[in-house]
């Protein structure tokens, strides 16, 4: 998978992805990130990205005509591509999108800054607007390094296993299970005793008890979409 990245901030992309699996992934030709700068796309003498609000107001605005430059630019180095803007005011990013993403060939990411991108791109040059969560970045390009990464993990041979995780269309919305390692006993604090017996099932049953205690508290909101089964309901009493 190629991913393409506009940003005003190309270095801010240098190291984070070339480390651990996603420099692996990279090294391998699993996926390419390549990434242009919007500002080689300006047009005046002072290669102006923004601009002031038409209507008043604080901050600046990312003009449409260099994002739109570097999108035809890019376009015709690979395959067809979505084009997604990358904004607080955008789709909530999700496990969902992820895998759903995961299956392109390509994916084009442009990155807004806070204060806004002029609105034209999303309305008409953009086939999707994505936004990582509920709180604000300083731009778009953190959240473009977190789209990258959960959608990279997804493509199959990224994490050892052949076998795609984002071909299976459900993900259930649990939590993870709590995980222990060595030592058994850390500052007075014991690994839970079941992890130590050897019983499998009993070990089994107590992560998907641990699972659905966790969710139940913390994410409400999953723990909700969840399909309940009887043993879910007996390991919920305990
Ligand atoms: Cl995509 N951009 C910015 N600036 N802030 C965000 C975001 C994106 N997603 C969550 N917060």
């Amino acid at each position: 998978m190629i991913f393409d990245i506009l940003t005003i901030f190309p270095g801010m992309f240098d190291a984070p992805l070339g480390e651990s699996i996603l420099g692996k992934a990279r090294e391998r030709g699993l996926v390419e990130i390549r990434v242009h700068n919007i500002r080689d796309h300006a047009f005046d003498k002072h290669q102006m990205t923004d601009d002031r609000p038409f209507g008043g107001g604080e901050g600046m605005v990312m003009k449409p005509e260099p994002i739109v430059a570097a999108v035809e630019a890019v376009a015709g180095e690979g395959p067809e591509a979505p084009v997604a803007l990358l904004t607080p005011a955008g789709r909530l990013f999700t496990q969902d999108l992820a895998a759903r993403l995961s299956l392109l060939p390509r994916l084009i990411l442009i990155c807004g800054r806070y204060e806004g991108v002029d609105e034209r791109i999303a309305e008409h040059f953009a086939d999707e607007t994505i936004s990582i969560g509920d709180y604000v970045l300083t731009g778009g390009e953190l959240a473009a390094m977190v789209v990258v990464d959960a959608v990279t993990r997804l493509i199959p041979g990224v994490l050892g296993n052949a076998s795609s995780a984002a071909a299976e269309s459900f993900t259930e919305p649990i939590l993870e299970y709590p995980q222990y390692t060595r030592p058994q006993e850390f500052r007075g604090h014991p690994v839970p005793d079941v992890l130590l017996s050897g019983h499998h099932e009993a070990i089994r049953r107590w992560r998907r008890g641990q699972a659905l205690l966790r969710t139940k508290r913390l994410r409400p909101d999953l723990f909700a979409r969840l399909e309940i089964s009887a043993e879910d309901l007996e390991l919920l009493r305990e």
